[in-house]
């Protein structure tokens, strides 16, 4: 019978191009051309009334299988093709946790701030309190109260920065001098004495500015660690077994200390500590200057003048204070010769420390 020679044929089409459609989209146009409105499969159904009576049964029969056949299929191609669709979305957006990371990379704390707490936290372990202040200062705090003379060489414009010159004011009062950027953070411990409660036992770590052009042992701009101690019955041989004990914890136990009488206006007596060479360990080099030692810190007895200057009776309370550049105490533990080297942010240098 023709119609249904042709609804075989059109069924074996069908099934094909289902078979063939590669995604849901393609596979709807296949249903669509087929069970559509205007469908191949469609047309035959409409045109049911236009097959003689005698053979409508056997055709009718035959179109309704073929369309529970194709749309079997279908359903089942949609099924798979939708499986499909969603493993590639869902590998797609998938994170390859096999791939290898990308590097972050890492900052790390400069050597000068982890040498600054490393020498704190050595002093904390002692007792001691960490003291902040401010970097602007006035001549009294930085200067007057101690004890250095109005012509002493470190006040003057070769060897401070001055923020406002206010030198010509006749009516120059304590706490109302001249504005500079501190040369030392003594003025912190000033204000320490000044206000808080005795005994004290302080370091003052931060940035201090001196007029000065870099070099090999000099910056304009370094860090200080200075500290100061005051209670009853203070005497020099506190100072040498705090100060000795400090040195070995930085630089190492196999390191040797020695003080040397020295100068300094708000300390008497006073004394410079040098500390062992860390390359020729004493015998003598370029590094020391062939001298076996090298140069750390400055340190004294507070003078009287400056306990009283702030306050503190001197018949009754003693003390000693100390100033050491960080800079210079990073060279010295690692043997760097120049300061500079410090502050130019070479990686390959900073990354040894
Ligand atoms: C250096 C070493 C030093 C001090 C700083 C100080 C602070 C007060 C009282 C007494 Cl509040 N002294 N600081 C003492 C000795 C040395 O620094 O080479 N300075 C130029």
């Amino acid at each position: 019978m023709a119609i249904t020679d042709e609804l075989a044929a059109l069924q074996e089409s069908t099934l094909a191009d289902i078979a063939k459609a590669e995604n849901t989209e393609a596979l709807d146009q296949v249903r669509v051309a087929v069970l559509g409105k205007a469908g191949t499969l469609t047309a035959y159904l409409r045109s049911m009334g236009q097959v003689p009576p005698e053979e409508r049964a056997v055709v009718g029969k035959t179109v309704n299988a073929t369309r529970v056949v194709v749309e079997d299929a279908l359903a089942s191609r949609k099924k798979e093709l939708e499986a499909a669709e969603l493993d590639a979305a869902i590998s797609a957006a998938a994170v390859d946790v096999t791939l290898p990371g990308r590097a972050q990379q890492m900052g790390t704390r400069h050597l000068i701030n982890r040498i600054t707490d490393e020498i704190c936290e050595v002093f904390l372990g002692l007792g001691y309190t960490v003291a902040y202040g401010p970097e602007v200062e006035t001549d009294y705090y930085n200067f007057e109260a101690l004890n250095a003379a109005a012509d002493h060489p470190s006040r003057s414009m070769q060897d401070t920065f001055y923020v406002h010159d206010l030198s010509g004011d006749a009516s120059k009062v304590r706490g109302e001098s001249d504005v500079l950027l501190r040369t030392q953070t003594s003025g912190v411990q000033v204000h320490v004495m000044e206000d808080q409660e005795l005994p004290i036992y302080i370091v003052a770590p931060g940035k201090v500015y001196r007029r000065d052009v870099a070099d090999p042992s000099h910056l304009p701009q370094f860090n200080q660690i200075e500290g100061l101690v005051v209670d009853k019955n203070i005497t020099f041989g506190d100072l040498k077994g705090t100060l000795d004990y400090v040195c070995k914890k930085i630089f190492g136990e196999e390191r040797k200390t020695r003080f040397r009488a020295h100068y300094f206006p708000f300390t008497e007596p006073s004394a410079e500590v040098d500390v062992s060479c860390g390359i020729c360990h004493g015998e003598g080099c370029r590094f020391c200057k062939g001298t076996g030692w090298l140069e750390l810190l400055g340190c004294g007895m507070v003078d009287p003048n400056v306990l009283r200057m702030s306050g503190i009776d001197p018949e009754e309370y003693s003390g000693f204070a100390f100033g050491l550049g960080v800079e210079r105490a990073a060279c010295l533990k690692y043997n760097v010769p120049d300061l500079r080297m410090l502050l130019e942010g070479d990686m390959r240098f900073l990354r040894q420390f």
